[in-house]
């Protein structure tokens, strides 16, 4: 008798479907995929497939940039999960922050929205209606100088952190809405939504210090999506992509205390064959639940369903949202 993997790998025959992989998902899941990478890639390869169909396993903006970038191909997920980050901003919340920010005096012809990628559709394509711009954080770096080039003020969303690190890092003053003074926000050349990741925000300055009390010669690596303090302290940081690719180029028995979603660390222990040199960058497990919602049932039923012309977790945008959210997207691509 067939397992449920094999059933999977059928099904994805008989449907000539693509199945595509965050590589914060669950180990079983990523085994099973035609491709796996982070949102940005992940888009890019789903949306230029010759397949018609698309499985995506990640959380919901992913499957909907896939829309955006291809509206013809029909992308089902095996769980409609939602980034926490992404639910903390929608297109309401998007115009009471430009409100705000026009109740400061602060035009919107002075406002360049920049939204990272990890936000529902219907804020991108907000974003894109004041011609603004997506990113991602691997090439968040890139696109920021392009915003700093317009010389207005950049409105950063969802993730505080984020836009705080790019801001730092480009030694431009910021604020984050609601928590800045109004002075500060109309002095601030970034302004920042009051968004994050409750994963990412595991990560301390005390732990980067207990790794460093414990190996002198330990590297710290995190995500942008961390606390700008733990950025500061670490030794590199990056998005998924570029985490991976820094541990591989480490010298061979080189310590490294990785801070990023459990799942891509746990797999970069093994890949790199050195397990009891890269630690996880937290004493509590670094799950992100959405993510770990996944499973190998879901992937089959969602699969079958279709097949038995039953769809569910089809992911729709509507053509308007499509038309917006497509232009803040396409304008990232042309830029990275
Ligand atoms: O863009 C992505 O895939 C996310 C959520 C993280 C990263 O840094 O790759
Ligand atoms: Fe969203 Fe954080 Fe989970 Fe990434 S790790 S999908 S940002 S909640």
């Amino acid at each position: 008798m067939l397992d449920l993997k094999d059933k999977i790998k059928s099904l994805k025959k008989d449907l000539n479907a693509l199945i595509v992989a965050h590589y914060y998902q669950r180990d079983e899941i990523v085994e099973l995929a035609d491709f796996c990478g982070d949102s940005l890639e992940l888009a890019k390869r789903a949306s230029s497939a010759d397949n018609e169909l698309i499985v995506f396993c990640g959380v919901s903006f992913m499957g909907q940039s896939v829309k955006l970038l291809s509206p013809k191909k029909r992308v089902i997920m095996p769980r409609l999960a939602c980034c926490s980050m992404a639910r903390m901003i929608d297109s309401s919340y998007f115009d009471k922050s430009i409100a705000k920010l026009e109740s400061l005096g602060i035009e919107q012809s002075e406002i360049f929205p920049m939204t990272y990628i990890n936000s529902n559709a219907d804020v991108k394509a907000k974003v894109g209606k004041m011609n603004g711009v997506v990113c991602t954080s691997s090439n968040a770096a890139k696109i920021f100088d392009y915003a700093l080039s317009l010389n207005k003020k950049i409105f950063f969303m969802p993730d505080r952190c984020l836009g705080v690190n790019l801001a730092n890092k480009n030694h431009k003053k910021s604020s984050i809405l609601g928590l800045s003074s109004d002075k500060t926000i109309k002095e601030s050349e970034v302004i920042c939504y009051d968004g994050f990741c409750s994963i990412h925000q595991l990560f301390s300055v005390s732990d980067i210090e207990f790794y460093r009390e414990k190996y002198s010669d330990i590297i710290i690596v995190v995500h942008p999506e961390c606390d700008p303090k733990v950025v500061d302290k670490a030794d590199f940081s990056g998005s998924t992509s570029q985490i991976i690719s820094f541990v591989a180029n480490l010298p061979e028995n080189a310590k490294v205390a990785v801070g990023t979603e459990f799942n891509l660390v746990n797999r970069l222990t093994k890949q790199n064959g050195n397990k009891e040199n890269i630690f996880v960058l937290s004493s509590t497990k670094p799950e992100c639940p959405t993510m770990n919602e996944t499973s190998l049932e879901d992937l089959y039923n969602v699969m079958l369903s279709f097949k038995e012309d039953m769809p569910y977790n089809e992911v729709e945008v509507e053509s308007d949202v499509i038309e917006y959210g497509a232009r803040a997207l396409n304008k990232m691509l042309e830029l990275s």
